[in-house]
């Protein structure tokens, strides 16, 4: 290794100690946040810098993104990647080729386009990736180490493409905590499981705690462009805990193992609610905290497709859920067009639009 890397990473590791030192401030800040509930606003600072990237990607030539099957020596970044202006994850790859087949002629991309879309990723044989346009779609699999992996690539895959302030999304499904089955929730907070708004990493043993914050005027934007009466179901902002499991970690009665009765399950998810949680599900504490960390402006917006203060087994028809999956897809696909075609669709006065299809 050269002097003039060594003496870059001496540098970037006195900045990385400085940005952890302000990270613990932010935690103590968030914890203050989440016992005062909604009387402060959620600590917001924004910005997509690639300075706050890992010092040592520098000296890697080439970089292997392993799991996307990609690398920065037989793919050119910035002439593959260069346009991407949202990076939208989902738990399954025919759940995001379909979102890019949907993508295609909701932003008017024209058809060769479509021709070509394919699976970047599928030699990798781990997840998803294609691209239309402006729009990179991968799956995420489930739970934080699953989507950490992944998007610690596409971070990486758009710092490398010199990607201007992406945009990232994560879609997906939920349970629902007191909320009627089809409500699409954007998460405001997403909690862990100890009710700590933060992604718990263990690095050498030791936990570190990364603030898991979203980007919360992205997520006004996208509520404001929900529309109850037209849309025909509720679009929420609330809490979201995010587990590490789907049973027992989700206060489910019906997994395998189960160490509590009906009785402290109701008691667990009341409190969970008075706290203004209104759904669960398993990435948003890794998804947010990763994002936050590159100044990635991110929203999560999932379709609660059960409430469980009902029951746990989810036993919707195939076609009622393939509805539900289909409603974080149509909010996103009109942020796409305000943010592309600066076509506010509640708003025709303001709608400059003439290519996009579907405005007014
Ligand atoms: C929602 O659904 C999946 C579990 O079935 C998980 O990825 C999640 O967050």
């Amino acid at each position: 290794m050269g002097d003039k890397c060594e003496a870059n990473m001496h540098k970037n590791v006195c900045d990385l100690k400085a940005m952890v030192n302000a990270q613990n401030k932010r935690i103590d800040e968030l914890i203050r946040f989440i016992k005062e509930g909604s009387k402060t606003d959620i600590p917001q600072e924004m910005t997509w810098c690639t300075c706050n990237l890992n010092p040592y990607l520098e000296c890697l030539n080439p970089d292997i993104l392993y799991h996307l099957n990609l690398d920065t020596k037989t793919t050119d970044f910035p002439k593959v990647f260069g346009d991407v202006r949202f990076v939208c994850l989902g738990g399954t790859g025919a759940r995001m080729e379909k979102f890019a087949n949907f993508i295609i002629s909701e932003i008017g991309l024209k058809l060769s386009m479509a021709v070509e879309l394919r699976n970047i990723s599928a030699d990798g044989h781990r997840y998803a990736l294609f691209k239309v346009g402006p729009v990179l779609c991968a799956s995420h699999g489930i739970g934080g180490p699953s989507i950490s992996i992944v998007l610690h690539e596409l971070i990486k895959l758009v710092h490398h493409a010199k990607c201007q302030d992406p945009i990232f999304f994560r879609m997906g499904t939920c349970g629902g905590i007191g909320v009627e089955p089809g409500t699409l929730v954007i998460t405001s907070q997403p909690l862990d499981g100890q009710l700590r708004p933060v992604y718990e990493v263990v690095v050498h043993t030791q936990p570190q705690l990364r603030p898991a914050l979203l980007d919360q005027a992205l997520a006004k934007e996208l509520i404001a462009l929900s529309n109850p009466c037209e849309d025909g179901y509720d679009t929420i902002l609330g809490k979201t805990l995010c587990a590490n499991d789907f049973y027992e970690g989700q206060s489910r009665l019906d997994g395998a193992f189960c160490g509590y009765n009906p009785q402290k399950k109701m008691c667990f998810l009341q409190q969970i609610s008075q706290m203004g949680v209104v759904n669960m599900e398993m990435e948003s504490t890794a998804f947010a905290a990763l994002t936050n960390q590159a100044g990635i402006r991110a929203a999560v917006i999932c379709v609660a497709i059960i409430n469980r203060m009902e029951g746990d087994q989810i036993n919707s028809p195939e076609c009622v859920l393939k509805d539900f999956d289909q409603r974080a897809q149509i909010l996103i696909a009109r942020y796409m067009r305000k943010v592309l075609f600066k076509c506010d669709e509640n708003n025709v006065e303001t709608c400059h639009c003439d290519d996009a299809p579907g405005c007014p």
